[in-house]
């Protein structure tokens, strides 16, 4: 599944609701000049029901609109808890359901009131009260329906990520290669993703493997810029989510320090990483292509395999691709 927010409905601020339903109201039964006692009534009437219920409707799509989110994968259910105050939120849809509800009341007194009216001008009045008891309502619920409005638009902007498939995180500090490695290894144009955190947005791509299915590519782009430590718990949590998605990580390093990193420092990030994802760790050797003697020196640091590739020329990456392949085999193997 992907996104479980990216249908929600963002409702018009408190004003706008209240505005665009009288207007609709009027749109829909105007004036005409002779006017009938019954013609007048039927007119009211008219409008009260489309009033009442434009809003009505508009309330009830947004509340509906809302998976479940204590049933959402555990993925977009950590982004949820680290994005919006969730009781916040569940209050909020709330208010707007019981206000959907109170409108319908209302509008049935209204409408009768209507029918029992016997001119005009008392028909206008009712009328006028129809706007003003809606107006107050919604009034009320004002801050509830701006949380809504705030908390749906950063959800909805989530990244799209299928939770029914295979992921490879791929880590690493800033310029180490992800991007480009993501673009080597997924058939297709991998998609940019808004990620809480990250301005840069995370890289999405995608490849089919035989025997294993399609496997998505998931970058990290901006969350490792320095060690886990020098981060504050909403951070880390953005980058903790990633647990949630099924499948391995590759740890990207740039041994050539080209990236602005000492490979120290690389070391540091990945043993940190490898606690906080859950997940295998393949750690990855990129820019082979420029390795020079002080890179080879550097590598003795590393403990435990590596495999070694060039994003740039593409050494390597059938190489990497049998190892994620067959990593993936084996937690599928073990799934079992
Ligand atoms: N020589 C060489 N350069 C590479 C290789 N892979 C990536 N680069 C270069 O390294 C720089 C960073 O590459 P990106 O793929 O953007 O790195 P990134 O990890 O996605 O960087 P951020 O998104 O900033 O975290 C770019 O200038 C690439 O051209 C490689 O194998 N060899
Ligand atoms: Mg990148």
């Amino acid at each position: 599944m992907l996104n479980p927010f990216s249908k929600v409905k963002i409702p018009q601020s408190a004003d706008k609701i209240i505005d665009s339903a009288v207007r609709r109201a009027f749109r829909k039964a105007s004036k005409k000049k002779k006017v009938l006692l019954e013609s007048a009534r039927s007119r009211e009437i008219l409008r009260m029901e489309t009033m009442f219920s434009t809003v009505y409707r508009k309330l009830k799509l947004t509340v509906r609109s809302y998976p479940n989110i204590s049933k959402v994968h555990p993925f977009y259910r950590e982004l949820t808890f680290l994005l919006v105050d969730v009781d916040r939120l569940r209050h909020s849809l709330g208010a707007l359901d019981w206000a959907s509800g109170a409108l319908r009341n209302i509008k049935r007194e209204i409408i009768t009131e209507l029918r029992r009216a016997d001119n005009m001008e008392e028909m206008r009045k009712i009328r006028n009260r129809g706007i003003a008891r809606l107006s107050s309502l919604i009034n009320r619920i004002d801050e509830e329906i701006e949380y809504v409005r705030r908390s749906g638009k950063v959800l909805r902007s989530l990244p799209n990520v299928d939770t029914g498939s295979l992921s490879v995180i791929v880590a690493g500090m800033p310029n180490t290669g992800k991007s480009s490695l993501i673009r080597r290894l997924s058939s297709g144009n991998p998609e940019v993703a808004p990620y809480p955190f990250t301005t840069k947005g995370v890289l999405i791509g995608h490849r089919d493997i035989v025997g294993i299915g399609r496997v998505q590519y998931v970058d990290t782009p901006g969350l490792l810029d320095r060690p886990l430590n020098d981060r504050n718990e909403m951070e880390l949590q953005a980058i903790a989510a990633m647990k949630y998605l099924e499948g391995a990580a590759l740890f990207l390093m740039d041994p050539t320090e080209s990236c602005g990193f000492t490979l120290k420092e690389q070391i540091e990030v990945l043993n940190e990483i490898r606690g906080f994802l859950e997940k295998p760790v393949l750690v990855v050797l990129n820019k082979k292509d420029i390795w020079d003697d002080y890179s080879k020196e550097r590598i003795r640091l590393l403990k435990g395999n590596f495999v070694a590739i060039s994003a740039l020329t593409g050494e390597g990456i059938s190489n990497l691709e049998k190892e994620v392949s067959s990593l993936l085999r084996h937690l599928i193997k073990n799934k079992r």
